[in-house]
C-alpha cells in the first residue's frame, strides 16, 4: 500500500476497474485530477485502459463492420469485442496474487438501451471488487455481445444520445469511486453517510459561505445560530 492516511487498513477495499475503448485518451483529463488521481495514487483504485483497437482484425485493426439488414452506421464486431472481454477476464485468473482471480469482473455495457444508473446502483456497484465497463461507439455492438453473456449489466446514465459509452463510463467511475472506504476524507464521508441514510441520498439543501451579505443577499439566520438540531430540521426542511 502506497498510500500513508488510509486509517483503518482491514477496510482498505481497493477496486479495479478494467475499461474497453477505442479512444482512452479521452479518460485522461477528467480521471486524472483531483478526489479521483487521489484515489488513484492511494491505490484505493485501479483504473486499466485497454484500447479496442489491439483486438482489431486484419492490417487495418477492423472493430466494425456495417449492420446486417442495412442502415446508416457502423456495428461494433461480436468477435473482435468478444476476444478483447475474455482478455481482461483472464488476465484476473493469473493475477499477481490471485484476488481478482477469483470471482471475475461485474461486465457492464454503457447503453442508453440500459438500466438507468441511480445512487443505489451506484452503492451497490462500489461493493464490488472488479469492475468491467464496455464502451461502445457508433450505432453500437452486435446484441450477440449482450445475449451470449459477455455482458452481465445495461446501464445508462440518461436518456440522451452521446456519441460513445466513454462519458458515461467516466460518470460511473467518479459515482463509484467515491463510495469506496478511505477515497473522500474522513469529514466528507463522515458526512456522507448521515446524508445516505436520512436525507435521501443526496445532500440538495442550499449552501452558503462567506460573506455574510452580498449586495444585500443574506445566509438564513438559523444557519448563524450554532442550533444544529435547528440547522438539521431547516436541512431536511430544504432538500429538493
Ligand atoms: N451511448 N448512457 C451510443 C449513450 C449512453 C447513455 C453509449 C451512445 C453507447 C453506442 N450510454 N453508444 N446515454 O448515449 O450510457
Amino acid at each position: 500500500m502506497a498510500g500513508k492516511n488510509v486509517t483503518s487498513l482491514k477496510y482498505c477495499a481497493v477496486m479495479r476497474i478494467d475499461i474497453l475503448t477505442l479512444f482512452p485518451g479521452m479518460f485522461e483529463g477528467p480521471l486524472t485530477e483531483s478526489i479521483l488521481q487521489r484515489a488513484r495514487e492511494k491505490e484505493l483504485l485501479d483504473l486499466r485502459f485497454h484500447d479496442l483497437r489491439s483486438f482489431g482484425l486484419g492490417k487495418y485493426k477492423q472493430i466494425d463492420d456495417s449492420p446486417y439488414g442495412g442502415g446508416a452506421g457502423m456495428v461494433m464486431r461480436v468477435d473482435v469485442i468478444v476476444k478483447a472481454i475474455e482478455a481482461v477476464m483472464s488476465e484476473g485468473q493469473k493475477g499477481k496474487r490471485g484476488q481478482e482471480g477469483q470471482e471475475g469482473p461485474l461486465r457492464i455495457y454503457l447503453s442508453p438501451r440500459g438500466k438507468r444508473l441511480t445512487q443505489t446502483k451506484v452503492e451497490r456497484l462500489a461493493k464490488k471488487k472488479w469492475l468491467l465497463l464496455l464502451c461502445g461507439h457508433y450505432e453500437g455492438i452486435d446484441q450477440r455481445i449482450i445475449d451470449g453473456g459477455w455482458i452481465d449489466e445495461e446501464i445508462s446514465i440518461g436518456d440522451y444520445v452521446l456519441t460513445g459509452g466513454e462519458l458515461p463510463a467516466m460518470v460511473l467511475i467518479d459515482a463509484v469511486a467515491r463510495q469506496i472506504p478511505g477515497v473522500l476524507g474522513k469529514d466528507e464521508s463522515a458526512q456522507e453517510e448521515s446524508f445516505s441514510a436520512s436525507l435521501g441520498r443526496k445532500r440538495e439543501y442550499p449552501h452558503y459561505t462567506r460573506p455574510e451579505e452580498f449586495r444585500g443577499l443574506t445566509v438564513p439566520d438559523v444557519l448563524l445560530s450554532g442550533n444544529h438540531r435547528k440547522i438539521g430540521e431547516w436541512r431536511i426542511d430544504k432538500i429538493k
